[in-house]
């Protein structure tokens, strides 16, 4: 029987339908009861497939641009040969209104790489960056970006930001990639891209949460490093289970 049919009998008894709901439920929210669908596997949900997801190469974080990562330009070369070597390839796109909470710029008296509080909880302000359609959120110009089956666009929400690929800062909010990927069959995820401790650092927790098998290319990652940040999430990514690489 082929997957295809594998799926289509699944869901005509009601056993196999309860069966594959908890696959797809298994994805958002982890059980440890449920290790086979955690992996999610199960008929027509073997979630063979890999992606690479490029987290934020663009030019307002590379050396030039408003919140710029030391060598974030650096990683380019090799993120371009992991495209190459990867069947499935998404993009993560930071994609802000001009007026975006998170800027300090739209918080009188407030400096850059405070924090402040928003009803979600402590929020890290930032230079104006990565505004809609500016040439600062655009790709770097040497990124190969043509071959991304998805570019997914996140903290487009003035009141909410969103590092994480997965969730906006308030850990409520999908962007939707979970269920993408879950559609595509894609259960394991290589991560690469900017920044280190922000973007990726929570994309991969997210990931690892939500039933994923996730691996980040170190090598392919530059930190913004603030106050100890980097430290703090490269141990907060080897506890939830990250493969370091
Ligand atoms: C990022 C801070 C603000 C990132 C995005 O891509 O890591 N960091 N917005
Ligand atoms: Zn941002």
């Amino acid at each position: 029987m082929t997957g295809g049919n594998a799926a289509r009998a699944a869901f005509s008894t009601p056993f196999a339908t309860f069966r594959a709901m908890r696959v797809s439920q298994s994805l958002l929210t982890p059980s440890p009861f449920w290790p086979n669908f955690c992996a999610g596997i199960g008929d027509g949900f073997d979630m063979a497939e890999e992606a690479l997801i490029v987290i934020d190469v663009q030019n307002d974080f590379c050396p030039g641009g408003s919140l710029a990562v030391t060598e974030g330009d650096k990683i380019v070369p090799l993120i371009n040969e992991m495209i190459a070597g990867f069947e499935h390839v998404v993009l993560t796109q930071d994609w802000h209104p001009a007026n975006h909470s998170s800027f300090a710029s739209q918080h009188p008296g407030k400096e850059p790489f405070g924090t402040i509080e928003m009803p979600y909880g402590p929020q890290t302000l930032w230079p104006d960056h990565c505004v809609q359609g500016s040439g600062g959120a655009a790709f770097h110009p040497a990124l190969k970006w043509a071959k991304a089956e998805l570019v997914i666009r996140k903290g487009f929400r003035r009141g909410i930001d969103s590092y994480s690929a997965f969730h906006e800062n308030d850990r409520k909010t999908p962007t939707g990639l979970a269920g993408y990927l879950r559609e595509r069959g894609i259960g394991k995820i290589t991560l690469a891209g900017l920044a280190t401790d922000f973007c990726v650092a929570y994309s991969a927790l997210d990931a690892v949460s939500l039933g994923f098998d996730v691996t980040v290319r170190l090598d392919a990652c530059r930190a913004i490093d603030l106050g100890g940040s980097l430290e703090t999430m490269l141990g907060r990514m080897r506890d939830a289970g990250v493969t370091l690489a």
